[in-house]
């Protein structure tokens, strides 16, 4: 279980991240619900601001799980409002972010469900899979597709990504899938710190 979160810092640049624990990123456009996410998957209504009017600063925010591992939340892409230079300022972060990164462990991918991928993720999840990153594709607000339509929305969303390896689906508005990502997070920082302590007996 997902027992303490807590809002570290927010940072630019990873010199200035703050002490070291394995991270997950969090990628998706701007209102595509990474804050709401990290609120349903922390259970608290407030730890992550969920916006109405999505932001133009370009900081990734740390978030402490369990006082062991990072919820890395990074402003939306796709921001339509946002001026080349500050687009191109976010690849740059998050490539920055992706290739001098030891401490990450995989991108969480959001995607809107009821939207489908458009050509920004498509976009970015070859990008990240190109920088030689694992994906993990969440599609959310999988409330706003009528039950009787969701397999065939999901089968349409999977094969436009070409067929992720992980993919889940979740609603943060009635939960749904949030406990099943709960646990694919829980058990990869297991791992981690298994792998760890095993490195450090050799
Ligand atoms: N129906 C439904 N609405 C959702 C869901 N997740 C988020 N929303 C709504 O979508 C809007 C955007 O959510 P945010 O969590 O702020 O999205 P974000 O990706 O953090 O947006 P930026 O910070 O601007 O990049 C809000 O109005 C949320 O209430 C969901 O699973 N279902
Ligand atoms: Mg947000």
């Amino acid at each position: 279980m997902i027992k303490e979160a807590m809002y570290i810092k927010s940072l630019t640049d990873l010199k200035d991240r703050p002490e070291v624990f394995p991270q997950i990123l969090l990628l998706g456009r701007s209102n595509v619900g990474k804050s709401s996410f990290i609120n349903s998957l922390t259970n608290r209504k407030n730890l992550a601001r969920v916006s109405k009017t999505p932001g133009k600063t370009l900081l990734l925010n740390f978030y402490l799980l369990n006082q062991n591992f990072y919820l890395v939340d990074a402003p939306g892409y796709g921001y339509a409002r946002r001026s080349k230079s500050l687009k191109d300022e976010f690849i740059i972060m998050i490539e920055k972010f992706l290739l001098n990164n030891q401490d990450l462990l995989f991108v969480c991918l959001l995607i809107d469900f009821k939207v489908g991928p458009t050509k920004d993720d498509i976009n970015t999840y070859n990008f990240i899979r190109q920088l030689g990153r694992e994906v993990v594709v969440i599609a959310t607000k999988k409330d706003k597709i009528p039950k009787t339509k969701q397999y065939k929305q999901e089968k349409l969303i999977k094969s436009m990504l070409g067929t992720p390896e992980l993919f889940i689906s979740v609603s943060n508005v009635t939960k749904e899938n949030i406990k099943t990502v709960e646990s694919l997070f829980l058990e990869r920082i297991e791992n981690y710190y298994h792998e760890k302590e095993v490195y450090e007996e050799i």
